[in-house]
């Protein structure tokens, strides 16, 4: 579990689970689930999505799992009777902003797509113009690719998040950030300098489903207060889960 979670965060959990003085290993897991779950994030690990439109954020590495969760999202809420427009802002490859209409047209939700080369912030700035206009009450914005060691890029994500905000009159908006559950710990160094760049309110897990247990949310949780909304747990377009704490420190352990 050390890999994962960093030797420091496994250093304080196990002192914690000792002082616990746990007699069987079912009582090991359960003092676990508390001493992890009490340095974890303590705000809603529920979308908020009460603006006006409702705004979702995607972003993060390249293949991390944006567009597949952006899609995931589109076809729940839709689902749940909501009107989502799907905005493809990854104007970076042509194959972007045709992955995110594939998974549109999977969800059958509406998309308003960037062009080419197009400013980002600006696609984000008009497809939420676009969504007052047509009604719709969630945008869901997929954005290109990029590395936390990309300064130039980062620097454009923070000023996709200030437009996006602008475009919301400051309303509140998800701002997630999508991390490779298959990446382990390099996640926690990704998240701090995402952080760094836009304000971000929580993280998804893509990729659950495979070997990884994705042990490094804790650490990052810890650190930057920022809790896991949502896990990718395969391919499919219903493969969104809600994030469940004690199940998922329950099988990181076990
Ligand atoms: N098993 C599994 N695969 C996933 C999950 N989420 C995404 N993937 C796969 O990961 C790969 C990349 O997914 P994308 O959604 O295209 O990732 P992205 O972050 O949009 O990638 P870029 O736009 O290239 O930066 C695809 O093969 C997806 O099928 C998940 O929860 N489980
Ligand atoms: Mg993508």
């Amino acid at each position: 579990m050390g890999a994962d979670l960093g030797p420091a965060m496994a250093a304080q959990l196990a002192a914690g689970v000792r002082s616990r003085s746990p007699r069987t290993r079912d009582e090991a897991i359960e003092a676990l689930v508390a001493v992890a779950g009490a340095v974890m994030s303590k705000k809603p690990r529920e979308l908020n999505l009460s603006g006006n439109p409702a705004c979702i954020l995607f972003y993060g590495a390249n293949g991390a799992g944006k567009t597949t969760t952006a899609g995931k999202v589109a076809f729940r809420l839709r689902e749940q009777g909501r009107k989502p427009l799907i905005v493809a802002a990854d104007t970076y490859r042509a194959a972007g902003i045709e992955q995110m209409v594939a998974w549109a047209e999977r969800a059958e939700v509406p998309h308003f797509d960037g062009s080419s080369g197009a400013d980002p912030a600006s696609v984000v700035f008009d497809g939420v113009q676009m969504a007052r206009k047509r009604g719709h009450d969630v945008v869901i914005a997929d954005t290109a690719g990029r590395l936390q060691t990309q300064r130039n890029l980062l620097e454009e994500l923070g000023k996709i998040g200030r437009v996006m905000s602008k475009a919301l009159d400051d309303q509140p908006y998800e701002s997630l950030l999508v991390l490779d559950a298959v990446l382990g710990l390099a996640s926690l160094a990704q998240a701090r300098e995402f952080n760094k760049s836009i304000p971000m309110t929580g993280l998804v897990l893509a990729k659950l489903d495979s070997s990884a247990k994705g042990g490094a949310a804790i650490a990052i949780e810890a650190e930057l207060d920022v809790p896991v909304k949502l896990a990718g747990v395969g391919e499919a377009i219903e493969d969104l889960a809600q994030f469940d704490l004690g199940a998922f420190i329950r099988t990181i352990f076990n």
